[in-house]
């Protein structure tokens, strides 16, 4: 198999993935739905065609070994994640597994000073729980019974669901990454503009902005929405409504920051009653965590204010503070002088999306490769990638793995 035809198969692979759907008409698969069961049945197939030792982990993940020489143990990790955002494109997370396994036949049958094992984790994006990143925090050994009693809208929580899905919530801790790591490696899209603006195919992570969320929710009184004077009205969406023009007024003022209200539930939601209740979801991000931190402060404090002028109610519940997180420098070194040997031009760039390499830098080496997003669009159908730099980006792979094993000493 050629380079070339590695990129053309993966796409192909990662459109087919795009088929399994939770929802008919736009891609949707969130943490352990019955599609998923379909990507890794697919997979495993796959990646047993060239001899990986397949699993499912306790949490889901999909887990393909490749053994390196004989008697080596070290690893290097693979990996990115197989569930979406609701009306997602093709490519976020399931071409940076796809790659990975493209990568393992590329190098197949020769064998590495080291093994590679392929991880397609469970859950980044954080849809059915609220609670992003469950399948690589279950890698690094860091999930919580907070996690784990989390539920999503029909009330089940993230341990039935892994019992639901044939799982046992028990062996959790076999998902752990092996002893003596060599490293992550991450291939992504990089879903924004910078690479498309610059004409280059593939661009080297050295950091990822640090995110926080919450769910944000404000309360007032529902009444008539037609026998209520103007001025004795509580109406929780028009005060969510001011919040909102407030978030975006500090993310454009403040340089580097970025604020997304995502998601807002208005009850009870009839257009002859005044919203009793609105609740939204709020997403900040900044490569400086202080910055971020004091931007999100000042988020709450204008919330508070504008309940109290309008005697309406807060209830403001941070669920995610994700640290920003720096790439491994010997892994960026390593990406640098790979893409050179590839022929690319590969800028440092700095993440806006956060990846699952977040939460498995604590404990490895990690590293991260962009591959252009066309149009700059992701978390969207039209998200996209170009053959020729999935190739390119696969070469870099390559070399990247060739520079490794120079690194392993026997
Ligand atoms: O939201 C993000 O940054 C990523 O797509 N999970
Ligand atoms: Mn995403
Ligand atoms: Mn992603």
């Amino acid at each position: 198999m050629t380079v070339g035809e590695a990129a053309h198969d993966a796409i192909r692979r990662c459109r087919w993935i795009a088929q399994q759907t939770e929802e008919p008409g736009r891609i949707t698969r969130t943490f352990l739905s019955p599609p998923m069961r379909a990507v890794h049945n697919e997979l495993s197939t796959w990646m047993a065609a060239v001899g990986m030792q397949t699993t499912i982990d306790a949490a889901g993940n999909l887990r393909g070994v490749y053994p390196g020489a004989s008697g080596i143990s070290r690893r290097l990790y693979l990996g990115s994640h197989l569930d979406s955002v609701p009306g997602a494109g093709a490519f976020d997370g399931v071409l940076g597994v796809v790659m990975a396994i493209a990568l393992v036949h590329l190098v197949a049958p020769h064998r590495l000073p080291f093994g590679i094992e392929v991880i397609g984790f469970s859950e980044e994006e954080g849809v059915r729980f609220s609670m992003p990143f469950i399948g690589s925090r279950a890698f690094a050994g860091t999930l919580d019974e907070a996690t784990l009693t989390a539920r999503d809208s029909t009330g089940i929580s993230v341990r039935e669901a892994i019992s639901g899905f044939g799982l046992d919530p028990a062996r959790l801790g076999e998902a752990r990454f092996a002893a003596s790591p060599l490293g992550y490696l991450e291939f992504h899209i990089e879903q924004g503009p910078v690479l498309e603006d610059n004409d280059l195919a593939v661009g080297i992570v050295q950091a990822i902005a640090g995110q926080s969320r919450a769910e944000v929710a404000f309360r007032g009184r529902a009444a008539h929405a037609g026998t209520t004077p103007m001025t004795m009205r509580h109406d929780a969406l028009a005060g969510a409504a001011e919040w909102i023009g407030n978030v975006e007024a500090m993310a454009l003022g403040t340089a580097g920051l970025v604020a997304t209200v995502g998601r807002a539930t208005v009850s009870p939601g009839a257009a002859n009653v005044i919203p009793g209740e609105c609740a939204l979801t709020v997403d900040v991000r900044h490569a400086n965590d202080p910055i971020r931190h004091d931007a999100l402060e000042r988020l709450k404090t204008v919330a508070q204010a504008i309940a109290a002028r309008r005697a309406l109610t807060i209830e403001w519940r941070p669920y995610l503070d994700q640290p920003a997180t720096c790439m491994t420098p010997s892994f960026v070194s390593i990406l640098e002088r790979a893409a050179s040997a590839a022929g690319a031009t590969a800028p440092l760039m700095t993440s806006g999306a956060g990846h699952d390499a977040v939460v498995v830098a604590p404990h490895m080496p990690v590293g991260m490769l962009f591959v252009r997003s066309p149009g700059g669009i992701s978390h969207h159908p039209d998200e996209t990638v170009r053959e020729e730099d999935v190739a390119v980006a696969l070469s870099t792979g390559l070399n990247a793995l060739e520079l490794l094993a120079g690194t392993v000493d026997g």
